[in-house]
């Protein structure tokens, strides 16, 4: 199965290591076969999406990062920029085809919400971060060990052991101001996601706002943009007339990316087409977290506005119980690849414990009126 990244496996491997530079565990896919691949050769005719209505001023490098009428929730009045309305409707969530925590195909209706067209960047991060003063869980030394977050490091080969594990790095020092740890930074990067973001940083932020994270649901029929039941969000070809459609990784994982799609590590966001529903990267670039606790699989019954959420994780950093604590990440990144982690479609799930950040998740947030 998937695993997650934990503080208790960092915690360990740092205590192993005796030094910043530890051993993380695998986030991304520990998985030995790729149930998925038949995905990636089926031939059917890719549908077109729906039109995404009003299209905005361009993204991608000629972006400045902030949504036009950005700023803090006022009075109980949300902020609505960015947004992008999605209308209520019922779609089948989940894939036969993927890996099987993706299973079982069901059924789920979802009511009106709004959510960003584009995933959090460096520049709304920021402007939360100046506005509150939010010091994120990255950036906080802890109990368990000293300020730090995991950085993806390729590593120099891949031996038979444990070798999954051998590019995730504990830096201390990394946090979203500095993705690669002390001495990098996000200057000229106010387009690009934010990243290093543990859940407690996203439901901050959306809170600011006064929005919400998505859940797993909303996030994924979102993510469809009205092609119910296709591999991925634009259709049922992987890469249209050869054409990349999101930030992933190409080439020899985790050796080598070829940058095919023109981009390692993050890219601004909106270089890739919109979905039908006119939303950007909502595939690859960086997961992004949702409001739901993880389970291993889907129930078979349908559902209506489904949130497995029995208590926020907030609060519960030492408590222990890591089964609260995990919640579902979507959408795959810049990280996912053929050869090892297919998981740049909608209906792809990954546990990631909330209080653990990574240079690959980033967050989206809803507004639910
Ligand atoms: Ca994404």
């Amino acid at each position: 199965m998937a695993l997650p990244i934990t503080k208790t496996s960092l915690a360990w491997a740092s205590s192993r290591a005796g030094k910043a530079r530890v051993l993380a565990l695998l986030l991304a896919g520990a998985i030995a076969t790729d149930p998925a691949a038949s995905m990636a050769d089926q031939a059917a005719a890719s549908p077109s999406p729906a039109g995404p209505g009003p299209q905005p001023a361009a993204l991608c490098e000629d972006y400045r990062g902030l949504p036009d009428g950005f700023g803090p929730g006022r009075a109980g009045q949300p902020n609505r920029a960015g947004l992008v309305r999605i209308g209520g409707g019922t779609f089948l969530m989940g894939s036969d085809q993927g890996y099987r925590e993706e299973r079982e195909v069901h059924r789920v209706s979802v009511a009106a919400f709004s959510i960003d067209r584009h995933e959090v960047t460096n520049a709304q991060f920021a402007a939360f971060v100046r506005a509150t003063g939010h010091v994120t869980v990255a950036e906080r030394r802890s109990a368990s060990g000293p300020a730090g977050s995991a950085v993806f490091v390729p590593p120099r080969a891949v031996g038979p052991a444990d070798a999954a594990y051998r590019w995730w790095v504990w830096v201390s020092g990394a946090d979203w101001r500095h993705p690669s740890g002390p001495g990098s930074s996000i200057a000229g990067k106010d387009n690009h996601p934010v990243v290093h973001i543990a859940y407690e940083d996203a439901m901050a932020y959306a809170e600011w706002l006064g929005r919400s994270l998505p859940t797993e649901a909303q996030w994924e029929y979102a993510a469809r943009g009205g092609l119910d039941g296709a591999a991925y969000a634009w259709g049922n070809v992987p890469r249209p007339n050869g054409r990349e459609m999101a930030n992933t990784w190409q080439g020899r994982f985790p050796q080598f990316d070829s940058k095919a799609d023109g981009h390692a590590g993050t890219a601004p966001v909106g270089c890739f087409p919109p979905n039908g529903y006119g939303l950007y990267d909502t595939i690859g670039n960086v997961w992004e977290w949702t409001a739901d606790v993880y389970r291993p699989s889907h129930a078979p019954e349908p559902v209506v506005n489904p949130l497995i959420a029995t208590r926020e994780p907030r609060s519960l950093p030492g408590d222990g119980n890591a089964a609260d604590m995990v919640r579902v990440i979507k959408g795959g990144s810049f990280l996912c690849a053929p050869d090892f982690c297919i998981r740049y479609r909608p209906a792809s799930r990954q546990p990631q414990e909330a209080i653990v950040s990574t240079i690959h998740v980033g967050f989206r947030t809803v507004l639910n009126r």
